[in-house]
C-alpha cells in the first residue's frame, strides 16, 4: 500500500490514519511546488491530479477522494477502531467527514490558498480570499456550536472525522495564523499530542 502525499496537504489526514493502523505502508511524495501533480507520472496514478491517492497494488486503480480512502482504511482495519460500528455512529462519522472534505476544505481553504482556481481574473483574487476567510470563520463556528463529543468529534471516541478535522484546523492555525474557537482549539491540541499525528508530521518534515 502506497500513499501519494504532499507535505501538509489534506493527505496528512490519511497519513495519520495509516499511522493509527500501524501496518507497513510506503509514502510517495508528489512535489506540488514543481506541479508534479500534473506530470505524466502522477496523472497515470491519479488522473484527477490531486492528493491523497492510495495505491492498492493489484486491486485496480489507486483509490482517490479523502473520504473514500478513509472509509476503506477503516473498514479493512476494524481493529484500529477508526469508524463507529453502529449504523448511526457510522453515518455521523461520514456526515462530519463529508462536511470537512466537501465544504470546509474547498470553500474555506482551496479558495483562500488558490484563488486562481476560482477566477482567472487577478483582480478578483482578494475578494475570493476574503470570502474564503469569512467562510472559515462561519464553518468553524458551526462546528463549535454543534460539537457533541468530548475530546474527539464523536461522543464514541476517535474516528476518521478527527483526522479530517485536523488538516483544516492545522491550515487555519499554522498556515493562516488564525485562532480556533475553544472546543476546536482543544481538539487541535489533543490531536497534536497524538503519537500518530506527531509521526505523520515529522515524516512530512512539518514537526511543530
Ligand atoms: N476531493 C479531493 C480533493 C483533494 C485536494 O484538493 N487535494 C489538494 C491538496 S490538499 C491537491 O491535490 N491539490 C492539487 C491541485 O489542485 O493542483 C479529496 O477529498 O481527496
Amino acid at each position: 500500500m502506497k500513499l501519494y502525499y504532499a507535505p501538509g496537504a489534506c493527505s496528512v489526514g490519511i497519513h495519520i490514519l495509516l499511522e493509527e493502523i500501524g501496518k507497513p505502508y510506503e509514502l510517495s511524495l508528489v512535489d506540488m511546488k514543481s506541479n508534479a501533480q500534473h506530470g505524466p507520472d502522477y496523472v497515470a496514478v491519479n488522473p484527477k491530479s490531486k492528493v491523497p491517492a492510495l495505491d492498492l497494488g493489484d486491486e485496480g486503480p489507486a483509490l482517490t477522494e479523502w473520504a473514500a480512502i478513509a472509509a476503506y482504511l477503516a473498514a479493512t482495519n476494524p481493529e484500529a477502531g477508526l469508524m463507529p460500528k453502529d449504523p448511526l455512529g457510522m453515518a455521523r462519522a461520514v456526515e462530519a467527514t463529508d462536511y470537512i472534505t466537501g465544504t470546509v476544505h474547498p470553500h474555506a481553504f482551496t479558495r483562500q490558498f488558490r484563488p486562481n482556481m476560482y477566477s482567472g481574473r487577478e483582480e478578483d483574487h482578494p475578494k475570493a480570499v476574503e470570502t474564503a476567510r469569512a467562510n472559515a470563520a462561519k464553518y468553524f463556528d458551526l462546528l463549535e456550536k454543534n460539537w457533541r463529543g468530548e475530546t474527539w468529534v464523536l461522543p464514541g471516541g476517535f474516528s476518521i472525522a478527527d483526522a479530517a478535522l485536523f488538516f483544516v484546523e492545522y491550515w487555519h492555525v499554522k498556515r493562516v495564523g488564525q485562532t480556533l474557537p475553544p472546543k476546536l482549539d482543544a481538539h487541535f491540541k489533543a490531536m497534536m499530542e497524538r503519537p500518530s499525528v506527531k509521526r505523520a508530521l515529522e515524516q512530512e518534515g512539518m514537526a511543530a
